[in-house]
């Protein structure tokens, strides 16, 4: 870890436009200085003060913050509130009229929605879900494609107290199924399928599998939205139509009000060790996060049109599609569909089309939006942005450039927003108004956020050397507890072999340069990032080993133009070595079982045999040598502690 040395060399900044700074939220660097001293001078009073200006409470709190049983602290604890009624309710005096959600099918069809409107669909809804006997602390599954049903299912979850767990729709039934059993989930929302890039993928038969796999009992009722009308298998004694039991509902429902701390929903998401983590989110905390950063970073105004392109099937999309934007009573895009889709200039022309002024996607979409075309988005009107945003992973400083000049056309600030599932809402980012940006960095902390990057005693580490990156004291945003496993939660985030279990440890490593910018360097455990999306290594190799065909299986990331990463497998066979021919067919069956058994974003790109993996003699894979082998790399590291030196050169063979 401590060897990790920082290799960019970035001389350019961007310090923010007057024209900009002008109208900004937080405007120049004197007003994001006072708002950090001010969380200086009372940490507590400062998240207060945000609380009750940006929430609406039912009953108001007196406790702020309580850290008597560490690190399982609470905020805001004896207040109450309402999710959905501070997303919903509160804009319809007044501004019920105004567009929440513009929709773009797949296919390019536009619908319109009122915030009055998107209040009835989530109330009837709500009404819907209690009517299947869904009640405060249940926990829902939402399996669903990215349509405008998929925002009113998370907000009835919320309206009502249920806690919901949105799986990503490209997930396969055994992920579905593992998510529904940890969550004891009562009931499942889904839709017959969905349409990305002019395809159809099925959801209910998906479902139907993962609830056919055991250990399902908990799940009363499967709900199901009409979409593409396809022909799907129907259990009457479970399944309901969407359009059936909300045909009679009322068209408003009373709020639930729960404490601040209750569980706003589950969002699992990959570690480096064992099953998916079930990170747990309050409700007032998760919620402040959320609008504070809508202010700060998007720089939130009346009239924008914002545009976050994440799926709500990762956490992006709950924070700057479900909730930050309607709490914060904005108007926004939600596509369908996928960038390439019927052309290369999709994004362009659904900026063009809308006016988009704030768009927020991920480096990978932008990598291989280069590879489509780099003048292509020249062909469009793109007049309207006045910011853009990155999430995902590290963007690449020459990416940032062609971001901000092609896209932004040089007059958009560019704000690389460093955060996590765990996190709830952004940590670094530049502030735009008021921060220089520096092409691969995400810059400064926001307000009353504590980072650092240290070494193993806690001690700040040199310039231009990795430490891991920590967070130093719990924010309102931050996860609560691991669903179902608060040890876990202790064991993965506050560890004691880092600065004796002090602070939150993010798990990624970074440097921090003489201005105090955070450089992210990546991930230091086994947790992989494909094209922005989390994956364990772990998971995959266990998904490798559950094929009967496979012995051993160790599977390391390999830098990729697009994707940022890809999937590399090395794999030991329960039988003698394959011929070439063989191999081929051996490998095209493994991505396809991983594939089936995690996701197609899990496939593995590549696929090597060999009789052994290379082991240190305690055992130990050797997985920075496999990391080497995979990059078509010399091994130039001492391998002498290798129990199997001439494995390597087996390893080295690629299918
Ligand atoms: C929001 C989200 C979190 C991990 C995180 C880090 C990487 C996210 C980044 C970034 C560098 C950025 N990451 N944003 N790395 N610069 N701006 O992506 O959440 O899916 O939980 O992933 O993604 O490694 O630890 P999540």
């Amino acid at each position: 870890m401590a060897t990790i040395e920082s290799i960019l060399q970035e001389n350019r900044v961007f310090p923010p436009a007057n024209e900009f700074v002008k109208h900004a939220n937080v405007a120049g660097m004197e007003a994001y200085q006072a708002l950090c001293q001010e969380a200086e001078r009372d940490y507590t009073g400062f998240w207060a003060r945000l609380a009750k200006q940006y929430i609406s409470w039912h009953k108001p709190f007196t406790r702020v913050f309580d850290d008597s049983n560490l690190p399982f602290y609470k905020w805001f604890d004896d207040g109450e509130l309402n999710v959905s009624w501070n997303c919903l309710d509160r804009h319809l005096t007044t501004q019920g009229d105004k567009t929440a959600i513009i929709f773009e099918s797949d296919e390019g069809e536009t619908v319109r929605c009122s915030y009055r409107e998107l209040h009835q669909q989530v109330c009837r809804f709500a009404n819907a879900l209690k009517s299947r006997g869904v009640q405060q602390g249940d926990r829902v599954v939402i399996y669903m494609p990215m349509r405008i049903e998929a925002v009113v299912a998370m907000q009835a979850c919320a309206r009502i107290g249920a806690i919901h767990s949105v799986v990503f729709g490209g997930f396969s039934a055994k992920s579905v199924h593992q998510r529904i059993v940890d969550a004891k989930a009562v009931a499942v929302i889904t839709a017959d399928e969905q349409t990305r890039g002019g395809k159809h993928h099925p959801l209910k038969v998906t479902v139907d599998k993962a609830l056919a796999l055991g250990d399902t009992d908990s799940v009363h009722s499967v709900i199901v939205l009409q979409h593409t009308h396809a022909d799907i298998v129907w259990h009457s004694e479970r399944d309901h139509w969407w359009h059936d039991i909300t045909a009679d509902q009322p068209d408003t429902c009373e709020p639930t009000w729960v404490n601040a701390e209750h569980p706003l929903f589950i969002l699992y998401t990959s570690g480096s060790t064992g099953k998916p983590k079930g990170v747990q989110h309050s409700s007032a905390g998760y919620l402040l996060g959320t609008i504070t950063s809508m202010q700060w970073v998007f720089d939130y105004q009346p009239n924008d049109i914002f545009w976050c392109t994440a799926d709500v099937g990762w956490v992006t999309g709950h924070s700057y599609v479900t909730y930050g934007p309607l709490a914060i009573g904005a108007t926004q895009i939600i596509f369908e569909g996928v960038p390439t889709y019927p052309h290369a200039g999709r994004f362009w022309e659904i900026i063009q089309k809308h006016k988009v002024t704030t768009f927020y996607t991920a480096p990978t979409a932008i990598r291989s939006l280069i590879k489509l075309g780099v003048d292509l988005p020249k062909q469009y009107d793109l007049s309207s942005l006045r910011l853009l945003g990155s999430v995902g992973e590290p963007i690449n400083p020459e990416a940032w450039m062609w971001y901000y000049t092609t896209v932004g056309q040089s007059r958009c600030p560019v704000v690389d927003t460093w955060w996590q599932t765990e996190t709830g809402s952004h940590i670094i980012a530049p502030i735009p108004g008021a921060i220089a940006a520096k092409p691969g960095s995400c810059t400064l902390p926001l307000p009353g956020i504590d980072v650092a990057a240290i070494d193993e005693a806690g001690q700040p580490i040199k310039e231009g050397k990795g430490g891991f990156l920590v967070i130093k004291r719990p924010f309102p945003s931050l996860l609560r507890t691991l669903w179902n496993d608060p040890e876990r939660f202790k064991n993965t985030y506050f560890p004691t072999d880092v600065a004796g279990g002090r602070y939150y440890l993010s798990g990624d490593s970074a440097h921090c340069d003489r201005d105090g910018y955070f450089w992210v360097m990546g991930r230091v455990d086994d947790v992989l990032n494909v094209s922005g999306h989390r994956l364990g290594t772990m998971e995959i190799e266990s998904a490798l080993v559950a094929h009967p065909l496979v012995a051993e299986a160790a599977v390391v990331g390999k830098p990729h133009e697009i994707k940022g990463e890809s999937i590399v497998a090395f794999v030991v066979l329960r039988k003698e070595l394959p011929d070439k021919e063989e191999a081929i067919k051996i490998a095209a069956t493994l991505r396809e079982w991983v594939a089936s058994e995690i996701g197609a974003i899990a496939r593995p790109e590549e696929i090597r045999f060999g009789e052994n993996l290379p082991k240190t003699r305690s055992g130990k894979i050797m997985r920075r040598l496999l990391r080497t082998l995979a990059k078509g790399e010399a091994i130039t590291q001492d391998t002498s502690t290798l129990e199997n030196p001439a494995i390597l050169e087996q390893l080295n063979q690629a299918v």
